[in-house]
């Protein structure tokens, strides 16, 4: 039986804080059937295998409360999926501060190191509902709840830096084009249609946050590898009152990684869930993914510099001001019950605490009242944070009362201030005793209510020529084909011309490769690109970890493979923390060597990297057509692993099936050829942790 403890309510003093007391409270809320016997909803014990009736085949009866107990139930499962953001994955974590930074907040998670803040992190996309596949194009949620024992900070980001659009009364705008046609519901989860460039060419000032989104930061490989972003600027306060802005930033110690676009699109059907399995796996391995937290430090008498600051459709380059580190996330812990944590778990902006504070960016001011009222709508009540993912760890106490499914019982009959009957209970919490810090911040003298825009928002080509500047010729590349694959799916030729034009506003060569593929006439140059770069855009260029660990490769057999030469690859790599599978004609032993996937269950695009082992006999069955391999799937596995630029290696006899595929270049172009696979393992090894041999791409020839 569950034992819903004095936990509930005040969790401090029943569970103490910490990862651990977190752990202990969910427990506290969880059911197990393991020896009991079925009974219904109000615990009555029942034989529920046959509904009642009337004689074996006579009519059902009314009065059957065990049927009409399960079906009720069964027809409530559901609630409304999240309306954005619907997609997701959850985990558990906490998170540890480097040092006490007393001098910037008065936030008690980032004063204490070695203290460990519990966290439940949501990754998610934005607009495919709660079944599409993990792998499109799209914008990808981070969100991050930090229980700490001041109450909830939810810090509600995206792994994209900025927003589309600077002001949330456009929110339904932009969401309603990038969702799925009305009248057909179709396409599912993604940008590439009509009303979504139809929006983005008539409102330009998104055309900054659709280049990152048409870069490799839409199409994530791991969310092990994403960045995270506050987006806005936020503040923080000390103790002694003094604020300064910040943004915020995680920054995975995984490295930054994406898909190419085809391989985006294979994996979206040979495995929908391929990121929640990543970070699944991941996490059950104990190979836990870590993120560190950092901020960019303006102070309040420098605000003046950064005129966009409180614009969330533009970044505060890092190459003016650099994040500084304070402290890591690491996520140890899957989820018990999908619905219960993922889904239920109700994140809001609204959540602060003290030492954070909001700032006058109208995206982020409308969010604060978005997320609670839709909260209410998905929970029904009011009363959803009394969910177990939802409790504070701290406990709570205030005169709120009653409500849809109020589980506390509130004792006394005071629920009102002042009280003299409760003592004046609970006590107000001044900014000196611990409450929250509303910082006393300077309205503009003179201001009038006025329903204008901030003019920072006008200039909408500058940092979206910024970050295409800041790409390599590779990520340009593949910039270009993603807007001339989700452009192309435009029908409308007016759509495609205005989407050129905003191109072309923010550079002619950009504009000019895209309409080259979309049957767009070529632009002429509209204005010049400045030519600033800055740093930390590039996904190319952000240093990967020197290890190989949860990297997956494939090693390619059949009947005939040389075991020898197949063991000391797969024992070598496995040894060095990577992910390693055999793959075969079919499951189960062959020839002592234990075959997890076969060419049916998997392909080529769910690993990191292909290796082929040496063996006459299993190269001649993996490159001869036959019943087994009627359409080459050995060949075609090979072939995608070198159009996606991945590590390849074959040793003796396997070279034949490299060269059948076609597959050329030497180990500067991540091919790994020798006589044996025990030559070839550093070279692989340091291979896989290049990831990618991006010079292997086709580039556009000069225009
Ligand atoms: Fe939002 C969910 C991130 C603008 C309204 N948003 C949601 C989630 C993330 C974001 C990560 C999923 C949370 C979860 O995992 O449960 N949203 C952002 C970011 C934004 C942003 C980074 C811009 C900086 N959002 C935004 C605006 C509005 C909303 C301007 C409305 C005015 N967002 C919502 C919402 C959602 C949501 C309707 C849907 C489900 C939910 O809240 O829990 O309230």
């Amino acid at each position: 039986m569950a034992n819903h403890s004095a936990c509930q309510n005040d969790a401090s003093k029943a569970c103490g804080s910490g990862q651990k007391a977190m752990e202990e409270r969910l427990e506290a809320f969880s059911l197990d059937n393991k020896n009991t016997q079925e009974t219904t909803t109000t615990g009555v014990k029942v034989d529920n295998r046959n509904t009642l009736k009337a004689g074996c085949q006579g009519p059902s009866l009314m009065q059957d409360f065990a049927f009409q107990d399960k079906i009720m139930h069964f027809d409530h499962e559901r609630i409304p999926e999240r309306v954005v953001h619907a997609r997701g994955v959850g985990a558990h974590g906490y998170f540890e501060a480097y040092k006490d930074w007393s001098d910037l907040t008065a936030a008690d998670f980032l004063r204490n190191p070695g203290k460990k803040t519990p966290v439940f992190v949501r990754f998610s996309t934005v607009l495919g509902s709660r079944g599409s596949p993990d792998t499109v194009r799209d914008v990808r949620g981070f969100a991050t709840r930090f229980y700490t024992d001041e109450g909830l900070f939810d810090l509600v980001g995206n792994v994209i830096a900025p927003f589309f659009v600077h002001d949330a009364i456009k929110f339904p705008d932009i969401i309603h084009s990038g969702k799925p046609h009305p009248s057909t519901e179709v396409p599912q989860a993604g940008t590439a249609h009509d009303t979504a460039y139809d929006f983005f060419g008539s409102f330009p000032e998104t055309i900054h946050t659709v280049l990152w989104a048409l870069s490799g930061r839409g199409i994530a490989k791991s969310l092990r590898q994403v960045d995270g972003f506050g987006v806005h600027t936020f503040r923080l306060i000390n103790e002694q009152g003094k604020s300064i802005f910040v943004k915020f930033h995680w920054k995975p110690l995984q490295g930054l990684s994406n898909l190419l676009w085809d391989e985006a699109q294979k994996i979206g059907g040979k495995n929908i869930d391929f990121h929640r399995q990543d970070l699944y796996t991941a996490i059950a391995k104990g190979d836990y993914p870590e993120y560190e937290l950092g901020v960019q430090i303006i102070k309040e008498e420098d605000a003046n510099k950064y005129p966009y600051l409180l614009d969330p459709t533009k970044l505060v380059p890092e190459s003016l001001v650099p994040v500084t580190p304070l402290g890591k996330m690491t996520l140890n812990r899957n989820v018990e019950n999908f619905f219960a944590e993922t889904e239920q778990v109700a994140f809001c902006v609204s959540r602060i605490v003290r030492g954070i504070g909001f700032t006058n960016d109208s995206l982020l001011q409308g969010r604060l009242f978005s997320y609670p009222d839709t909260q209410i709508n998905r929970m029904n009540s009011v009363n959803n944070m009394q969910l177990p993912i939802n409790r504070p760890i701290n406990g709570v106490h205030n005169n709120q009362r009653d409500g849809y499914m109020q589980t506390n019982i509130h004792k006394g009959d005071v629920s009102y201030f002042p009280n003299h009957l409760g003592g004046n209970a609970p006590a107000i919490a001044e900014e000196n005793q611990g409450g929250y810090i509303e910082y006393p911040e300077k309205i503009e003298p003179g201001a009038t209510k006025i329903r204008e825009q901030v003019s920072t928002v006008d200039d909408h080509y500058s940092q979206a020529q910024l970050y295409w500047n800041s790409l390599t010729v590779y990520e340009k590349q593949q910039t270009v084909d993603g807007l001339r694959f989700e452009v192309g799916k435009s029908v409308d030729l007016g759509v495609r011309k205005r989407m050129i034009d905003v191109l072309n506003h923010v550079d002619n060569g950009l504009a000019r490769r895209v309409a080259a593929g979309v049957n767009v006439p070529l632009p002429d140059k509209v204005t010049d690109n400045s030519g600033h770069t800055t740093v930390g855009l590039s996904i190319e260029e952000r240093p990967h970890p020197p290890h190989i660990k949860t990297k997956t490769v494939a090693i390619l057999t059949a009947p005939g493979t040389n075991v020898k030469d197949a063991k000391a690859i797969y024992d070598f790599l496995k040894k060095e923390g990577a992910y390693v599978e055999y793959v075969g004609p079919a499951l189960g032993d062959q020839e002592g060597l234990e075959i997890t996937q076969t060419y049916t269950t998997t392909s080529s695009v769910l690993f990191d990297a292909v290796y082929v082992p040496d063996g006459s006999e299993a190269i001649k069955k993996l490159t001869t057509k036959q019943s087994t391999f009627p359409y080459g799937e050995p060949l075609v596995f090979v072939m995608d692993a070198f159009r996606h630029c991945k590590p390849i290696g074959a040793s003796g006899a396997g070279v034949e099936l490299l060269k059948l595929a076609k597959v050329e270049g030497g180990e500067k172009d991540g091919v790994f050829i020798g006589e044996q696979s025990s030559g070839l393992l550093e070279g692989f090894k340091h291979a896989l942790i290049k990831q990618r041999y991006w010079t292997r791409m086709a580039l556009d020839p000069p225009m």
